[in-house]
């Protein structure tokens, strides 16, 4: 299949987030912040909206530019949630963050979640189905909030039974185009779109190590791209560990997927990111200051 953007575009200077603008010339860290029982790495921990606080204070201090907040888990064969359910997680902890000088994204499919996250300051909306459930273009086409773009295959529940794809790069740069072109027709500002290739959703460990090696190429897509591989399974195939286990290797792939291109790294480590992210800055950047 023939790419959309053969050549890539100049780098876009700025993300905008409602009412937030964030300069791209240095990567952005956006932090985890799951408000559930049953995430694959942090279910549980910051259930309780005053943890979650916490927690969303202290990755700030790490380095946090954005934080994710997620009320649903999207693990294979995690509980599916309603959205009364899904806003009673994590309506309160937005209200309490609204306030904060980082912009706080919310990561959901649901259209009314959306909505009622966005009134409640929500500056942008993470969607792993990528605005395709009925209404979600709308809900933030309506809206100065930025929206993450996610390739999946299938659904959370059977996602990693059978993945299969011919050319899962060319699939992936296909999908994302296409759906960046509905927001933009739907009326969502250029500036405010960010796309995520989605590693671990219907990925087997290969596809996400072919994904990682072509993120140059779905940068030519001329949008940002999120990269989300923290504490993921692929870790645990390549060092043996798990999930709590992962953050050296999790540090390490922030930074390989910001070497390639990512704009935006989702993790669940924001001080050793941010570590890592400054080392590779001071090796790049020979105006970066040591004084
Ligand atoms: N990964 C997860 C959730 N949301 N959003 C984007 N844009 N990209 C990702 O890679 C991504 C995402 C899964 O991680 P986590 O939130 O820690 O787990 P869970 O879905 O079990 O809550």
């Amino acid at each position: 299949m023939a790419l959309p953007h053969l050549v890539p575009p100049a780098p876009r200077a700025v993300l905008k987030l409602g009412r937030f603008s964030l300069a791209l010339d240095r990567p952005l860290i956006m932090g985890v912040l799951n408000v559930t029982p049953d995430s694959f790495s942090d279910g549980g921990r910051f259930f309780d909206p005053l943890e979650a606080f916490d927690h969303a204070n202290r990755m700030i201090a790490e380095g946090a530019d954005i934080l994710d907040i997620g009320g649903e888990s999207s693990r294979p064969g995690a509980a599916p949630v309603d959205a009364d359910e899904e806003l009673r997680r994590v309506m309160p902890v937005l209200e309490k963050l609204a306030g904060l000088p980082v912009p706080v994204s919310i990561d959901t499919a649901k259209p009314e979640v959306m909505l009622r996250a966005i009134a409640g300051g929500a500056a942008m909306i993470n969607d792993i189905f990528a605005l395709r459930a009925p209404g979600a273009l709308d809900a933030v086409a309506g809206s100065a909030a930025a929206a993450c773009l996610m390739h999946m295959q299938g659904e959370p529940r059977t996602m990693q039974q059978e993945p299969r794809y011919q050319d899962v790069v060319a699939e992936v740069c296909e999908f994302l185009a296409a759906r960046a072109a509905a927001a933009v027709a739907a009326g969502i500002d250029p500036e405010r779109i960010v796309l995520d290739p989605g590693f671990g959703f219907g990925k087997l460990p290969h596809h996400n190590l072919e994904l990682v090696r072509a993120l140059p190429r779905l940068r030519s897509l001329g949008y940002p791209l999120l990269a989300g591989l923290s504490r993921k399974s692929l870790f645990g195939k390549i060092t043996g560990r798990m999930a709590g286990e992962r953050v050296h290797a999790s540090a390490a792939g922030a930074l390989l997927a910001v070497q390639r291109g990512a704009a935006i790294v989702r993790v669940h480590d924001v001080a050793a990111t941010r570590d890592s992210l400054l080392v590779l800055r001071a090796i790049d950047d020979d105006t970066f200051s040591l004084e």
